[in-house]
């Protein structure tokens, strides 16, 4: 603490970002700690991405000492890094608001800053992005500089060579700063990690140019001359034997790779790539996930994006819920079934832990595949091995399975591949926000022939669930929500659940409420409310099966109720609501009931707990309650 009795004092001088360009290199290095200090005390509270936050700080600093970012664009890849950014572009005053209700986002989002040059959450869009900038920027006759910051795990995906593609084929002037700290959430997958991680050459390659530029020096008269002749042609030497070799490949100035800890080394190359007038280049910049907070650094994984914990050792707050959540469940019974069945393969893009999927890596890791952050690929790679007789089961976050719609329609529908697809994160996720709610999942499903979906109202429903569509020689998606189960038993029997049949949870003779997946509880239990309170009786019915619909029972609840309460937690457009509500009129059953639908809005859900932003879009227990109590007119 200094005299000012600020913890803090360089990071609360700071008004403007620009203000970073006239520091001294050691002044950026205090303020590289206290940014530390700042990002493990918030995040501490309120949970959220702390290694790779911690891991780009120092190169945060450098770039705002290099860029002036309210000319100069600068895009995060995935954002869930840009903790220091928000903290010097306006936003420290406000930190402590991070991810929750109200508060400033986890991720850049352009609505929030104007220095949030782009909004992200989903990976491996930054240079794509960044792109059009560049070309816009050219266009409109301006001279900023673009950068695009992207981690190695987001390099996996297919969207970032896809910009680095058109990047190099444009060959406008633009910046990718490639963050490798060699992991993904977990380490980073596949041949391209292999590749940039080339540390034992590069030391063989500072050694050989050391001796060739020995050995040119040494032949008489002409030496001397070969000697700059080789130097200037030193770039492409050394890239021919690092990662440099692929990034020229793509017609990329490649310059690294450069230590992204040490301040001043980065100043300088992040300067050398802005004097690059021809062409995009690639700046390479190794940096360690975690830095500074031994915990994160220790376990970057666990660290990656973690709930409440004690500053000073860092350990995890125990959480409140002793019941399992609905992930551990899925990854506990598709061992469970996986110990019978050696064709069942799981798949995960770069999620082993997130899914649940990695328990069942350790005991079968020759049947299981971490494809890297490319979902399309994902499902696509499924389909071919079920085409071969396999049973591969995809665990995904219904945000992230967005991106692989067409393989979904083109790939494993249209040709009727029993692929499983596990839906985690369905529903609201809470204080990731609105690039992470599962909230289009039905409706980007329901509508293909031959899918089936399955929306398990709690975590014995799951096992269910998860055992039928293994049963199904057809493409099968099982949605379930973030979170703690409602504490049901886990050890009934498996068994396979007939297509197309709902369960009536509780008989009522007043009102039925129709409740999908983990909706179904908080409608009981608002049931049994309505009935203290008012004496109404309802009927709660439990579809599970979202395609196909339960089509029997609920025409008989048609002809029943005039009054029917439908509730879900997905987007009501094009939703399970929707697809009863088209069920009924295209089957007459429409005769002026009043019927109420509750679900996520036609507007995007921001950040905050699940529990305070069910409360917002009215998905709670009491919100049903209230429901009944109009629909029957009390
Ligand atoms: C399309 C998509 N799939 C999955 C994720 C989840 N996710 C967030 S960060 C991350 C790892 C990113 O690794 P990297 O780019 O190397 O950044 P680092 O965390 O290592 O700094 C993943 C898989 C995502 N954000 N987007």
């Amino acid at each position: 603490m200094n005299s000012s009795g600020s913890a803090t004092p360089l990071l609360d001088s700071i008004d403007m970002p620009s203000r970073l360009m006239s520091f001294s290199d050691g002044q950026l290095v205090q303020l590289a700690n206290e940014v530390h200090k700042r990002i493990i005390d918030v995040v501490s509270h309120n949970g959220g991405h702390l290694a790779p936050s911690l891991g780009v700080v120092e190169l945060t600093l450098a770039l705002l000492a290099t860029f002036d970012v309210a000319e100069d664009r600068l895009i995060w890849d995935v954002g869930h890094q840009a903790y220091a950014y928000k903290l010097l572009t306006g936003r420290a005053d406000r930190f402590h608001t991070l991810r929750t209700l109200g508060g400033i986002s986890g991720f850049p989002r352009m609505a929030e800053s104007p220095y949030d040059h782009f909004g992200v959450g989903h990976s491996s869009t930054s240079i794509s992005a960044a792109l059009g900038m560049a070309l816009a920027r050219d266009l409109s006759g301006l001279n900023h500089h673009v950068i695009a910051v992207i981690g190695d795990g987001s390099l996996t995906g297919g969207e970032a060579f896809e910009g680095l593609n058109l990047a190099g084929h444009m060959g406008r002037r633009l910046i990718v700063v490639l963050n490798d700290n060699e992991m993904s959430i977990s380490p980073n997958v596949g041949a391209l990690s292999l590749f940039l991680s080339r540390t034992l050459s590069q030391r063989w390659v500072r050694q050989t140019r050391r001796e060739v530029l020995k050995f040119l020096r040494s032949i008489p008269r002409i030496g001397q001359k070969l000697a700059i002749y080789a130097m200037r042609g030193e770039w492409s030497f050394k890239s021919f034997f690092t990662p440099g070799m692929l990034f020229e490949a793509f017609r990329f100035n490649y310059i690294g790779p450069v230590d992204g800890h040490d301040i001043s080394d980065l100043r300088r190359h992040l300067a050398a790539a802005a004097a690059i007038e021809d062409g995009p280049v690639l700046l390479h910049v190794r940096t360690h996930k975690g830095k500074g907070y031994a915990p994160a650094e220790n376990n970057p994984t666990l660290y990656h994006g973690i709930g409440l914990f004690t500053p000073e050792t860092g350990k995890p707050l125990p959480s409140p819920a002793k019941l399992p959540s609905f992930t551990r469940v899925f990854g506990d019974t598709l061992k469970e079934i996986a110990a019978h069945d050696d064709k069942i393969i799981a798949i995960t893009a770069a999620m082993p832990e997130g899914t649940g999927t990695d328990a069942f890596r350790v005991l079968y890791p020759e049947r299981f595949v971490d494809v890297g952050i490319c979902e399309q690929h994902a499902v696509t790679f499924a389909a071919g091995l079920a085409s071969q007789g396999y049973r591969p089961v995809v665990a995904v976050y219904s945000t992230f399975l967005q991106r692989a719609y067409d393989q979904i329609v083109h790939d494993v529908c249209l040709q009727n591949l029993p692929v499983t697809f596990c839906v985690d994160r369905a529903g609201l996720v809470g204080e990731d926000g609105a690039t992470h709610h599962g909230a289009f999942d039905i409706a980007y499903m329901r509508h293909i022939p031959n899918m089936r979906l399955l929306a398990p109202r709690d975590e014995a429903m799951l096992r269910h669930c998860l055992h039928t569509a293994l049963h199904l020689p057809a493409p099968c998606a099982l949605r379930y929500p973030r979170g703690v189960g409602f504490g049901m038993p886990l050890t009934e029997q498996l068994r396979v659940l007939v297509p197309g049949q709902g369960e009536i949870l509780q008989e009522g003779e007043d009102v039925a409420v129709i409740a999908a997946g983990n909706r179904a509880h908080p409608s009981l239990e608002a049931a049994s409310l309505v009935e203290q309170e008012a004496g109404i009786r309802a009927m709660v019915f439990d579809p599970v099966w979202l395609k196909p619909l339960p089509e029997a029972q609920l025409a008989n609840i048609a002809r029943r109720f005039d009054r029917i309460l439908l509730v879900e937690e997905g987007v009501l457009a094009g939703g399970f609501s929707s697809a009863v509500l088209e069920f009924w009129n295209d089957r007459g059953l429409l005769h002026g009931q009043h019927i109420k639908r509750m679900g996520l809005p036609d507007a995007f859900v921001e950040h905050g707990s699940q529990l305070s932003l069910r409360e917002q879009v009215g998905l709670r227990c009491k919100n049903i309650v209230e429901a009944l109590m109009t629909l029957c007119g009390c």
